[in-house]
């Protein structure tokens, strides 16, 4: 059973952007995500979905609320299909050390070219 929603951060980038505080180009949007194009693309198809509740990380949310994980996981697919993608990326930097700067849980999915493994 999910636990109650935390409640949106005021000093979180991406509660701001589901407030509709900041602007993003949003390409989906469901009862619990958002889905929005990165403002710095590292592909031509660079597509950020979030949680619309906050939660710092992919393993936070998957232990607060896996239902929710789910919906950002369908929600990546959707991005997908709706792009085209026959090939991409999903992507959940999870640590300043692997490169996450936003701490609300977002899955990058990243497609439109070749993309190397492993990442850099
Ligand atoms: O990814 C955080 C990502 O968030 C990074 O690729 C840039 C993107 N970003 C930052 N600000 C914005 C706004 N305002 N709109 C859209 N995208 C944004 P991380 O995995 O934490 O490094």
């Amino acid at each position: 059973m999910a636990q109650e929603a935390p409640a949106p951060q005021d000093d979180c980038l991406f509660c701001r952007i589901v407030a509709k505080e900041i602007p993003a180009t949003v390409v989906r949007e469901t009862e619990t995500t958002l889905a929005f194009r990165d403002i710095n693309p590292q592909a031509p198809t660079h597509v950020l979905v979030i949680p619309k509740a906050h939660h710092r990380d992919a393993a936070a949310l998957a232990a607060a609320d896996p239902a929710l994980a789910a919906d950002v996981l369908r929600e990546t697919q959707a991005v997908a299909d709706d792009e085209q993608l026959e090939s991409y990326r999903i992507v959940f930097n999870t640590g300043s050390g692997a490169g996450q700067t936003v701490f609300h849980t977002h899955a990058h999915v990243m497609g439109g070219r070749g993309l190397q493994w492993p990442p850099g």
